[in-house]
């Protein structure tokens, strides 16, 4: 760094020069101070400088291609942790890159931290025409939870302190946090730098239910003839998992996980209805929402895909979340850990979920089990989704640990029904907003937050928006098998443009191998064309513990446009 003079060089006598530090060296000190050890991001002006100092400081700086992945992988590494994620990004144009990502975890409540620099504010705020300018904090303010800029050095260990704060407690968020240039490069007295940071005490407090509201639901549990407890990313965010499981048991509630719960209780456990799921939803009188909201993922709760006359029990850290959807009969206002526990206490074998509904879900289960392994023991040529998804399913079963990232239509809808997840926070996936793009960036946030091994199961065109990271993964040598599910097109690949010469808006290159992509940087490319051949692959990648990517070309008549939301498609004139 170029600062000459450090705190080491504190003279005796009162003639001896006063140590100085910096605004960059203080963002530094700051989230070493608040538990940081990695900073994803990347660099240019004003903040290059400060990732060198942060590595030299002993934090772990992974560099990306692009700020969309590298905020991706901040708000993964929330989700994965639950502490805030950093990502650093640089003015204008680069924080505009990250504020998807940041809007994405803000939507998904992965907590986050995307740290900015930002231009000259007496230009940016005159509009005077600045290198990369923009008011970012004003753009954040309308796509985060909040939105903070720091004016002094000395308010940067306020800022991160209250970054760090906001972003994890209650519900977790996206935060913005502006630095301006003139401030990294702020000098003050060192120790009055040093005075000026803290330490952020419980940064998500427990936050427990007023008893009378765990009576009043496990009333309500305890008098249903077909209850129902749906889990979702809130539950397995929480690291609750012992609670929620104990919970489940004693009760003998079937559950149903939503598809980043799963493994929260392992997908085998028999108290799954996952396979059961419309019977469960259509039939369920007493329904209990853990850390999952009644949005679009799960019909708003309407007719007739749930009972008109269920009655919800919601447990969330959100408060108005309740009622957003359906009314809650019995609101559990809390922190996950805290809401089971106090079930668990006021729960005295009241709970007991009927013998002839756990009866009924599981014929219906063993039913939909049967078609599913027809399916999936078919084997077609050219591969289909599930000949490919069987094999990555039998591969995976013999690496429990792996974590799994998926996105794509028809890949993201197959896989999360066909691949089972056992342990808590393993699947990683397009959540909330459907989004694509996360896939490489959560990818290396799980592979550097928890050692591996990843396998990313990515639709051609999903992989496509953050492929490039590829050579960040092959750069740090991480353990991240890449399976491209290589259909030729967004959704399907035989989509024929009959009203000109160019492709159809969803064609993508026929025939492409992406497996060459991998090469490029020194990772391991495959191609499978049959299961047999995707299975030898996978377990060789995975065996390497080393970058790979797997081509595994799909027939491209497989599948159906938009996966299992055809039907939210507007259907216009021609298009009925
Ligand atoms: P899914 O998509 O899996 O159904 P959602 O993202 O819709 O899950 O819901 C997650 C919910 O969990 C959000 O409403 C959020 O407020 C809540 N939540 C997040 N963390 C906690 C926590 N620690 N305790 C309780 N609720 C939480
Ligand atoms: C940021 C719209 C939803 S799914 C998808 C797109 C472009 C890709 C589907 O093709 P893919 O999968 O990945 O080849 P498959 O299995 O059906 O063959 N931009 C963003 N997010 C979304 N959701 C879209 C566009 C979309």
């Amino acid at each position: 760094m170029t600062l000459a003079q450090t705190p080491t060089d504190v003279g005796t006598d009162e003639t001896a020069p006063k140590a100085l530090t910096d605004g960059s060296h203080l963002v530094v000190d700051a989230l070493k101070l608040n538990d940081v050890h990695t900073i994803y991001g990347l660099v240019g002006i004003p903040i290059t400088d400060l990732a060198r100092l942060a590595q030299a400081s002993g934090l772990r700086y992974i560099g990306f291609r692009h700020e969309s992945d590298a905020v991706h992988a901040a708000a993964a590494a929330g989700f994965l942790t639950r502490k805030p994620g950093v990502c650093l990004t640089v003015s204008g144009p680069g924080f505009l890159n990250g504020l998807v990502a940041l809007a994405n975890a803000t939507t998904n409540c992965f907590p986050v931290v995307q740290i900015s620099g930002s231009s000259e504010r007496h230009i940016v705020d005159l509009k005077r025409g600045d290198y990369e300018e923009l008011d970012q904090m004003t753009a954040a303010e309308r796509f985060a939870k909040a939105a903070y800029r720091v004016d002094r050095a000395e308010d940067i260990g306020r800022g991160i302190a209250r970054a760090i704060r906001t972003a994890v407690s209650g519900r977790p968020g996206g935060v913005y946090l502006d630095i301006p240039a003139a401030v990294l490069g702020e000098i003050i007295d060192a120790d009055k730098g040093a005075a000026s940071l803290w330490r952020v005490i419980d940064p998500a407090p427990r936050q427990l239910p007023a008893p009378e509201a765990a009576v009043r639901a496990v009333r309500l549990l305890a008098d249903a003839q077909r209850p129902l407890v749906v889990l979702g990313k809130g539950a397995a965010y929480a690291q609750a998992d012992k609670q929620i499981r104990q919970f489940i048991e004693t009760t003998k509630l079937p559950f149903l996980p939503m598809s980043m719960a799963k493994g929260l209780i392992p997908d085998d456990h028999p108290q799954s209805v996952a396979a059961a799921r419309s019977l469960a939803l259509r039939e369920a009188d007493v329904v209990m929402l853990v850390g999952a909201r009644l949005n679009w993922l799960l019909g708003h709760g309407h007719a007739p895909q749930w009972n008109p006359d269920a009655k919800f029990i919601q447990v969330d850290i959100e408060a108005a979340e309740f009622d957003s959807n359906q009314p809650i009969a019995a609101p559990l206002a809390g922190d996950v850990g805290s809401v089971m526990q106090a079930l668990i206490e006021h729960n005295h074998g009241d709970i007991m979920a009927p013998a002839p509904w756990r009866a009924a879900l599981a014929a219906r289960s063993d039913q939909n089990g049967a078609k599913m392994a027809q399916r999936l023991a078919a084997d077609p040529h050219p591969m289909q989704f599930y000949g490919a998804l069987r094999a990555i399913r039998d591969v995976l079963s013999a690496h429990p640990k792996t974590y799994v990232v998926n996105e794509g239509a028809n890949t993201l809808d197959f896989a999360r029904n066909v691949i089972d997840m056992h342990l808590p926070r393993h699947r990683l996936d397009s959540g909330t907003w459907g989004i694509m793009g996360i896939g490489m960036g959560y990818a290396i946030a799980a592979a550097v937050e928890t050692g591996g091994p990843v396998v990313a199961i990515e639709g051609d065109s999903a992989f496509g928006f953050s492929g490039m990271e590829l050579e960040t993964i092959c750069r740090y040598h991480l353990p991240i098998v890449v399976v491209v599910f290589n259909n030729g097109g967004v959704y399907k690949g035989d989509d024929i443009n009959t009203v000109s010469t160019d492709p159809s808006p969803t064609a993508l290159t026929v025939g492409a191998r992406h497996d060459k992509l991998i090469e490029a940087f020194g990772g391991t490319g495959y191609r499978a064309t049959t299961p047999g051949e995707l299975t030898a692959a996978l377990h060789e990648a995975l065996a390497s513990g080393s970058p790979a990517l797997i081509d595994c070309v799909i027939d491209p008549t497989a599948g159906t446009e938009s996966g299992h939301l055809t039907n939210l498609n507007p259907k216009g004139i021609g298009h009925a």
